[in-house]
């Protein structure tokens, strides 16, 4: 039956469901009345061209039933402009967080180079830091076990320098030439398109048993730096070494680190697992909230200075970017610190078209000869050409220097300058103002000799695939040695091809022997498989203490979170006692509820809650605590949420202050108090708990390899 369509062309109603007159309104989205719902001094809507919009919610008809118009031009531009709003993701580092905020110099390197950025001491540069994961999707979750990105972009007053790093100091692959391989190789398998965001699957492996080149990265990513705890936790290296050059042109190398205000400090494997079911955006949201309460993330940016004549003497070769130069050799001298403490305004704008690239060094600072950072210096501007669809990308603002510059380059998609006068090249004698290459305050690069013979070579510097791997391995504290092994055998544990595992197995024998022999039995192989013939034999360097997570975390609450259960009946006494201490310490306290609309306390009083028990599982917090009454402790032990709460905090190796009606959830999960556990009332038993992670504890939740 043909309806009648009111003379406004909204949906019919029929007179029992006449909307009131401010739904009517909303309905026909008139914009002018629309505004004044709102109270607000809102603009009128226009389409790009400037036209005003009088309806956003109708599309022009031919008549209230009939069909729609091309002459629409309004719902034409809107739905075109939406059709075009996603760019190319990044082919890896497609996932990430970003904020602004600034580099502050406290010591100058004015010996060592003329970047003005590394010799003014107090000068606040801008920097832009955007965090990443490797392998997933933009779409993809945050905690995976994944190497880090950690690209910092500072707009300093001599142009551009972008710090492409990583949150660990070397790298899989040698040569440039491999990294389409590599990429490839721990991406989704390409007839399946799976598994997303990790390499626990066939095709990396097989990769990694073909190269042994990527065995001492290998150990770095089973070792916990691949799943921190929070961005604002994480490391970051510079990786390659670069080159300063002073007034003299004079050449020091370099290696750049940054060490977190907080500590270094990551999760355990299983956490990681649950947090990606919790919060697909822990570590995003964990940046915005940090900003948010001021409470600004910041990293200390220490440099390592060698000469050509220190490196000579190193056992291995510092231009491969598969080796890092123990601080032990070469120490960290700190030289500033960056501090975030802004949140993009945009995602899409900032965020997602920041376009890095480690080529852009400011005059002062010059590459190495190391064959990895040769083959980026080519591809990250190439990159941006697809991704961001044209050479005029450096123009959007994210990615503009915030210094005058001035060049003959012209033209080309999306060009938003409009240069004045007839001279678009050089050398010109038409005009006295055109832009000229200056001797002074030009980038110049270093004048290094070259008797080398021209071929597709890998230097036998490079051969050494173990000793490195070996000294991280045996560096590390023997709890994260266990996580270590226990990683490499959940993930070859998902890899199906039996002489894949095989093969890998058969390289770590060079790495340790016993750490062969542990991944073999997680694995169940019944004899350790051949090893491969090295090119090198294996050294045994100095072990370097430094490279442990564990030993060097902070024992602080500073940045860490609390989360209390409390639930109708608490003691409301208890609760603000305890968040009193704990805010003290600098923590940050949340309030867990069955309800999210809170708890009725004891006295009456209504205490709203921060999330509710089945959406905020204890992952998402370093420590726990609960007031809760006798009775609701009884009820809350028939919930699965709510033990499985202290179950996981405990396996997580969390402390946990549960008062006496909390006791019971505690038996319904099988757990059996240790130091760890404390009561709420012992606030400052439950601080010192709560600094660091009950590592003696492990053993008792779980088999490690
Ligand atoms: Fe890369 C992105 C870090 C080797 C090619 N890389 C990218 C990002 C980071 C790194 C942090 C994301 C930047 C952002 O947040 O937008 N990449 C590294 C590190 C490497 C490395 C630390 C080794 C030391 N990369 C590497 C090689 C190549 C590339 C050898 C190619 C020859 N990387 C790219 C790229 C990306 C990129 C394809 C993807 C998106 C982008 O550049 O803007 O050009």
């Amino acid at each position: 039956m043909a309806r009648t369509p009111t003379s406004r062309g909204a949906a019919p109603k029929s007179p029992s469901a006449t909307p009131s007159s401010t739904q009517a309104d909303t309905y026909r989205g008139n914009a002018g009345e629309l505004q004044q719902q709102a109270g607000g001094k809102h603009p009128v809507l226009t389409t790009q061209q400037g036209i005003p919009v009088a309806d956003n919610q109708n599309s022009l008809r031919s008549s209230p039933r009939g069909p729609g118009l091309l002459e629409d031009f309004i719902l034409r531009e809107k739905i075109t402009h939406f059709d075009h709003e996603r760019i190319p993701e990044r082919i890896v580092h497609a996932r990430g967080s970003a904020a602004h905020g600034f580099f502050e110099l406290t010591h100058s390197l004015k010996r060592y180079t003329t970047a003005k950025v590394l010799t003014e001491i107090g000068v606040q540069t801008p920097v832009f830091t955007r965090f990443s994961t490797v392998a997933g999707g933009a779409g993809s979750v945050d905690t995976p076990r994944d190497v880090r990105g950690f690209a910092v972009k500072f707009y300093t007053p001599e142009g551009n320098w972008d710090l492409v790093g990583n949150n660990i100091p070397v790298f899989f692959i040698q040569d440039a030439m491999k990294f389409p391989d590599l990429v490839h190789a721990v991406k989704m398998e390409p007839d399946r398109g799976f598994p997303q965001a990790a390499s626990a699957h066939d095709t990396f492996w097989d990769f990694v048993s073909l190269m042994p080149e990527t065995m001492h990265m290998v150990m770095w990513q089973m070792s916990d730096r691949t799943i921190p705890r929070s961005l604002r936790t994480m490391e970051g290296f510079g990786i390659h070494s670069f080159r300063l050059l002073n007034a003299a042109g004079e050449s020091t190398f370099v290696k750049f680190h940054w060490r977190p205000k907080l500590g270094i400090q990551s999760t355990v494997w299983d956490e990681a697992l649950k947090l990606q079911a919790a919060d697909n955006d822990f570590h995003r949201r964990d940046l915005f909230e940090s900003i948010e309460a001021g409470d600004f993330p910041e990293w200390e940016l220490s440099v390592q200075l060698f000469t050509e004549e220190d490196a000579e003497r190193f056992p291995f070769d510092h231009l491969d970017p598969t080796k890092l130069i123990p601080e032990e050799l070469v120490p960290l001298q700190p030289i500033g610190r960056m501090v975030l403490n802004r949140w993009p305004d945009n995602f899409f704008a900032e965020t997602e078209q920041v376009a890095y690239c480690p080529a852009n060094v400011p005059p002062g600072i010059d590459f190495s000869n190391d064959p990895l950072l040769q083959g980026r210096l080519f591809s990250y501007l190439d990159t941006q050409l697809s991704r961001l669809g044209g050479p005029n990308f450096a123009q959007i603002p994210i990615n503009a220097p915030k210094c005058p510059f001035h060049n003959m380059q012209r033209d080309g998609h999306m060009q938003m300058q409009v240069p004045k006068g007839r001279v678009n090249y050089e050398p010109s004698s038409l005009q006295s103002d055109t832009p000229r290459a200056s001797q002074a305050q030009g980038f110049r690069h270093f004048a290094q000799a070259d008797d080398g013979v021209k071929g597709r070579v890998r230097p036998e510097s490079f051969a050494d695939h173990y000793s490195q791997a070996r000294m991280f391995f045996r560096s590390q504290s023997p709890l994260e040695q266990a996580h270590l092994a226990s990683a490499l055998v959940f993930e070859l544990s998902k890899v199906t091809t039996v002489h894949v595992r095989e093969a890998v197995v058969g390289h770590l024998q060079h790495v340790d022997a016993d750490l062969a022999q542990r991944v073999a039995n997680g694995l169940g192989m019944q004899a350790l498989p051949p090893a491969p013939q090295t090119a090198e034999p294996v050294q045994d360097l100095a072990l370097s203490p430094a490279l442990r997570i564990i030993d060097r975390m902070k024992p602080t609450l500073q940045g860490r979170c609390i989360g209390i259960l409390v639930a109708d009946g608490s003691n409301g006494t208890s609760v603000a006692n305890l968040r009193k201490a704990l805010e003290k310490v600098g923590a940050s306290v949340k309030i867990v509820s069955p309800k999210v609309g809170g708890a009725l306390l004891k006295d009456g009083t209504l205490l709203p809650a921060d999330g509710q028990l089945a959406g905020t599982p204890s992952v998402v917090f370093d420590a726990v605590a609960s007031v809760l009454s006798p009775d609701m402790g009884a009820a809350l032990a028939k919930e699965a949420a709510a033990v499985d709460w202290f179950r996981d905090a405990f396996g997580h190796l969390k402390a946990i202050a549960a008062c006496k009606g909390t006791r019971a959830i505690l038996a319904a999960g099988g757990i059996e108090p240790d130091t760890g556990v404390v009561d709420p009332a012992d606030a400052q038993g439950f601080i010192a708990a709560a600094q660091t992670r009950q590592w003696d504890r492990e053993p008792k939740v779980r088999t490690l390899a």
